[in-house]
C-alpha cells in the first residue's frame, strides 16, 4: 500500500523497538519517514506499522479501543499511562499491571474498595479490585448455576504477581468478611498467611528482594451469603537447593534472618547459639544479610504474630524456631578425612561444637547424627553393610538432610495453615488464586526453568483456550457470523514433555532409574525418539543440550543436573534419625505416616513426574472454574520507579501470551465499534447521508458500502472490522479533511 505523505506510522527501531513517525515520501521502492525526535529514516514497508495521528494523549483504558490494535500501538498506550501513574490497563477483559515501584496508598485504601463494590467491569478505571470484584459478583449471581472462579496472575520475577495476589485477597476478604472484629477470624486468618508463608517460602534473588520460591493457589470458599467460609492453599515445588547453597548478593530464606536477629525480642537466638548470621556457613556464602528498608527482628516479630492468628501453637511455634537454628548448625558441620580409606570424621572442635548443637536442638544422639552424616548402610544379597563416606559425600549427605528438613518443615507449615483456617465442606463455591512463576529464559537453564516453563506451557494453553472462547463468545453476543480460521496450539509441546510413555519426563525418569544412565545418555535417548520433532532442537556445540521451541520463544536447557535434581531420594537413615527424635514435631515431620513400604534404602520419586500429576490437579480445578487473568508487567529490570523498558516490556507481553491473544483477535474482527463511535469518527465521509434520518446502524452501513470495504459485519450494537479496514478508513478520512482544509485556504485567500 502506498503511503499518503503525512501519514502517522510506527517505524521499528533497534533500540526502542519502535518510534512514533510521519511519512515524508513514499516510492514503490522506498519509504521516508521522519520520527518525532526529528530523524530523517529510509525503510520498507515490513518495518512500518500504521499508527493513530489522532490518539488521546492519555491513552485507552482497554486495548480493544486503540484505533490500530498493533504491538506499537499496545506498547506505547501501556508506556503513556504507565507515565501517568495510571498503572492498569485492559486487554478485553485481561488486566494488564504494570510495577509502580513506589508505594501507590491511594489507589488500595477502604474508600478504593468501596467504590469499586458491586460496579461492572469497565465502568471505573481498570483496577485489580474491578477483576476481584467481577469474580466475586459473578460467582453471587449466578445462585442456581454456581460456577467457582479463578484469578490467575503470572508475569516475570518481581512483575508485581505477589503483591496483586494479596491485593485480591484484600479485595475478597472485605467483601466477603464479617464485620466481627476477631483476632482469629477465618479471613484474617487467610490474610496472615501471607507473611507467613513469604517468611519461609521467600528470598531475596537479583530480581526481586522478596522473590517467592514457590508456586501457590489459594482457594477462598464461600457460604451460600457470600461469606467467607474457609480456605485451601496449594503450594508448588519449593526451591530446596536456596537452604544450602546461595550466591551473592542472594539470600538464604527470610525466616533464618528473622530468627538470627530475634535477640532483640526474646531469647531464642541466644538460646540457640544463633549470635549472627555470618557465623553460619548456610548464610555466608553471600554477604547480603540486610534487606533495604527491612528489619529483620521486625519481621520475626511480625512473622510471630502471623503464626499466633493462623494458629500456630506456641510449642509448635518453638518446634519450628528450634529446628530452623538445627539447620544452621547443620550446616557448620564440617569434615576431614578419617584414618581409613574414604572415611571422614568431624573436623575440629568448632564443627564438634555444631554438631552437638544441632543433635540438641533436632533432639537426637550426636553419635547417631554422626553415623548417619558419615555412613551409609548398603542391602546386599547376604544382608546389609554399612559403608565410610569421604569428606565430599558427609558434606553432600548433610546438604540433603538440610534440604529434606526444610523442605518438610514449609509443608508442616502449609498443612497447618490448612487445618487452622479450615475447610468449609458445605462451600457452594471458591475463588482461587494463583500466584505463579512466569515464563523463565536464562543465559544457563537447568531443571527448574525447565519445570517452571512446563507449567507456562499449560497455563497458556488454558489461556489460549479461554481467549478463544471469549472471543466466540463476543461474535455470538452480537449476532455475527464467524468461523475460526488459525490458532496456535502448543499441545504439541505439551506431548513431547509430558507423554507417556514417551515424552522428555518419561524419559529423564527413566534414565534416574536405571544405574548407567548419564545426562549425556538421557539427551541421547531424547534425540532418537523425537528425531525431527518442530519443537525440538539439538545444539550444535553442547550434546548434553536440549533446545525446546515454547510457545514464548526458544529456551536451551543444560541438563548435567537434571537427573540429581529429579530424583528426590528419601534416604532410610535420615528417616530414621530423625523419627527417633525426642521431639515430637520433628518425629511427626518424618513419621511414619509419611512413608510408603519400600524394599531398597531409598526410594526414588520423581520431581518431575510428582509437579505434573500437581499440575494436572490445578489444570483440573481450573478447568471447572472460570477464569480471570491479569498480567503483571516489570517495566524495569532496575527496578525503578517510572522507568519504563520497551524491548523488555515487548517480551513479557508476548511471553504472558498477551499478544497471542491480540493475534487471536486479529484473525477474527478485531475493530469493533459501536455504531455512534463509527459515525462520530467516519460520518465525514458520507455528508450527504449524514443529515437524513438514518439510525446510526444504517449510517455506518452506507458509510462502509460507500468506500467499498468487504470485510465488515454488522452486529447489534457494533460494527465488525477485519484488521487493515480502519486505516484505509483513516486514510480516506485525512483525504477529505486536506481537501476540507485546502478548500478553507482557498477561501481565506480570496476573501483577503
Ligand atoms: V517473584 O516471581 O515472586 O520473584 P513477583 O511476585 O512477581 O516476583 P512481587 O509481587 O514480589 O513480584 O513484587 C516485587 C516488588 O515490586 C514488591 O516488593 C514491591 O516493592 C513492588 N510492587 C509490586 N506491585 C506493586 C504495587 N501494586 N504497588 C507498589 C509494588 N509496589
Ligand atoms: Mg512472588
Amino acid at each position: 500500500m502506498g503511503y499518503r505523505k503525512g501519514t502517522a506510522v510506527w517505524v521499528e527501531d533497534k533500540d526502542h523497538a519502535w518510534v512514533e513517525a510521519e511519512i515524508i515520501e513514499s516510492s514503490e521502492k522506498s519509504i521516508s519517514v521522519l520520527t518525532t525526535d526529528g530523524r530523517k529514516i529510509t525503510t520498507t514497508n515490513e518495518k512500518l506499522l500504521p499508527r493513530d495521528g489522532d490518539a488521546d494523549h492519555g491513552g485507552v483504558d482497554d486495548m480493544t479501543k486503540l484505533a490500530y490494535l498493533n504491538e506499537p500501538g499496545v506498547l506505547f498506550n501501556l508506556a503513556q499511562r504507565y507515565s501517568l501513574n495510571e498503572i492498569y490497563t485492559y486487554t478485553g477483559s485481561i488486566l494488564i499491571a504494570v510495577n509502580p515501584f513506589t508505594r501507590l496508598p491511594h489507589l488500595y485504601n477502604v474508600h478504593m474498595m468501596e467504590q469499586y463494590k458491586g460496579v461492572q467491569l469497565g465502568e471505573l478505571s481498570p483496577h485489580v479490585f474491578a477483576i476481584a470484584d467481577a469474580s466475586y459478583r459473578q460467582v453471587m449471581a449466578m445462585m442456581h448455576d454456581r460456577r467457582s472462579q479463578s484469578v490467575l496472575v503470572s508475569g516475570e520475577s518481581g512483575a508485581g504477581k505477589t503483591e496483586t495476589t494479596k491485593l485480591i485477597m484484600q479485595y475478597l476478604t472485605f467483601v466477603g468478611g464479617r464485620v466481627t472484629g476477631d483476632f482469629r477470624s477465618v479471613e484474617q486468618q487467610v490474610l496472615e498467611s501471607n507473611p507467613l508463608l513469604e517468611a519461609f517460602g521467600n528470598a531475596r534473588t537479583v530480581r526481586n528482594d522478596n522473590s517467592s520460591r514457590f508456586g501457590k493457589f489459594v482457594e477462598i470458599q464461600f457460604d451460600r451469603t457470600g461469606r467467607i467460609s474457609g480456605a485451601a492453599i496449594r503450594t508448588y515445588l519449593l526451591e530446596r537447593s536456596r537452604v544450602v547453597q546461595i550466591m551473592d548478593p542472594e539470600r538464604n530464606y527470610h525466616c533464618f534472618y528473622q530468627l538470627c536477629a530475634s535477640g532483640k525480642v526474646n531469647q531464642d537466638a541466644e538460646k540457640y547459639k544463633l549470635d549472627n548470621p555470618r557465623n553460619f556457613h548456610y548464610l555466608n556464602q553471600s554477604k547480603t544479610y540486610e534487606l533495604q528498608g527491612i528489619s529483620s527482628s521486625e519481621a520475626y516479630q511480625k512473622t510471630r504474630r502471623a503464626m499466633d492468628i493462623v494458629g500456630i501453637t506456641l510449642i509448635d511455634q518453638e518446634a519450628i524456631f528450634r529446628t530452623l537454628a538445627a539447620v544452621l548448625h547443620l550446616g557448620n558441620i564440617e569434615f576431614s578425612p578419617g584414618e581409613e580409606h574414604d572415611s571422614s570424621i568431624i573436623k575440629d572442635e568448632k564443627a564438634n561444637f555444631h554438631l552437638r548443637m544441632a543433635a540438641d536442638l533436632f533432639m537426637v544422639d550426636a553419635n547417631l547424627l554422626f553415623t548417619t552424616l558419615s555412613t551409609r548402610t548398603i542391602q546386599t544379597r547376604e544382608g546389609s553393610i554399612m559403608k565410610a563416606l569421604d569428606c565430599s559425600a558427609a558434606s553432600a549427605g548433610r546438604d540433603a538432610l538440610a534440604k529434606t528438613v526444610y523442605a518438610r518443615l514449609f509443608d508442616w507449615l502449609v498443612e497447618n495453615i490448612n487445618k487452622s483456617i479450615g475447610q468449609d465442606p458445605d462451600s457452594r463455591f471458591q475463588i482461587g488464586v494463583l500466584d505463579i512463576y512466569g515464563f523463565e529464559c536464562f543465559k544457563n537453564n537447568s531443571f527448574e526453568q525447565f519445570c517452571i516453563n512446563f507449567a507456562n506451557e499449560k497455563l497458556q494453553q488454558h489461556f489460549n483456550e479461554h481467549v478463544f472462547k471469549m472471543e466466540q463468545e463476543e461474535y455470538r453476543r452480537e449476532e455475527i457470523n464467524w468461523s475460526y480460521i488459525d490458532f496456535v496450539d502448543n499441545q504439541d509441546v505439551l506431548d513431547l514433555i509430558e507423554k507417556k510413555p514417551i515424552g522428555i519426563i518419561s524419559l529423564l525418569d527413566e534414565a534416574c532409574m536405571l544405574p548407567k544412565s548419564t545426562h549425556g545418555t538421557f539427551t541421547t535417548k531424547l534425540f532418537q525418539n523425537f528425531q525431527s520433532h518442530k519443537r525440538l532442537q539439538k545444539n550444535k556445540f553442547s550434546q548434553a543440550d536440549f533446545t525446546l521451541s515454547h510457545y514464548a520463544g526458544k529456551v536451551t536447557y543444560q541438563t548435567e543436573l537434571f537427573l540429581e535434581k529429579n530424583r528426590d531420594y528419601i534416604v532410610l537413615e535420615y528417616q530414621a534419625l530423625l523419627s527417633s527424635s525426642k521431639c515430637p514435631f520433628i518425629s511427626g515431620l518424618f513419621g511414619l505416616q509419611k512413608e510408603e513400604p519400600s524394599r531398597s534404602s531409598y526410594k526414588f520419586s520423581s520431581v518431575a513426574s510428582r509437579f505434573k500429576q500437581q499440575l494436572q490437579a490445578l489444570m483440573e480445578t481450573l478447568n471447572s472454574t472460570e477464569p480471570h487473568y491479569i498480567r503483571c508487567i516489570k517495566p524495569s529490570s532496575l527496578n525503578c520507579p517510572q522507568m519504563f523498558e520497551n524491548q523488555s516490556v515487548l517480551h513479557q507481553l508476548r511471553c504472558g501470551g498477551v499478544l497471542e491473544a491480540i493475534r487471536i483477535s486479529l484473525a477474527g474482527y478485531p475493530t469493533r465499534r459501536t455504531y455512534s463511535e463509527f459515525v462520530d469518527r467516519f460520518g465525514i465521509l458520507a455528508q450527504e447521508i449524514i443529515y437524513e434520518r438514518f439510525g446510526e446502524k444504517t449510517l455506518t452501513e452506507r458509510i462502509i458500502k460507500k468506500l467499498k470495504l468487504e470485510n465488515f459485519q454488522l452486529g447489534r450494537t457494533k460494527v465488525f472490522l477485519r484488521a487493515g479496514q480502519i486505516a484505509i478508513l483513516d486514510a480516506r478520512r485525512a483525504e477529505v479533511l486536506d481537501n476540507a482544509a485546502k478548500i478553507i485556504q482557498g477561501h481565506v485567500r480570496t476573501f483577503i
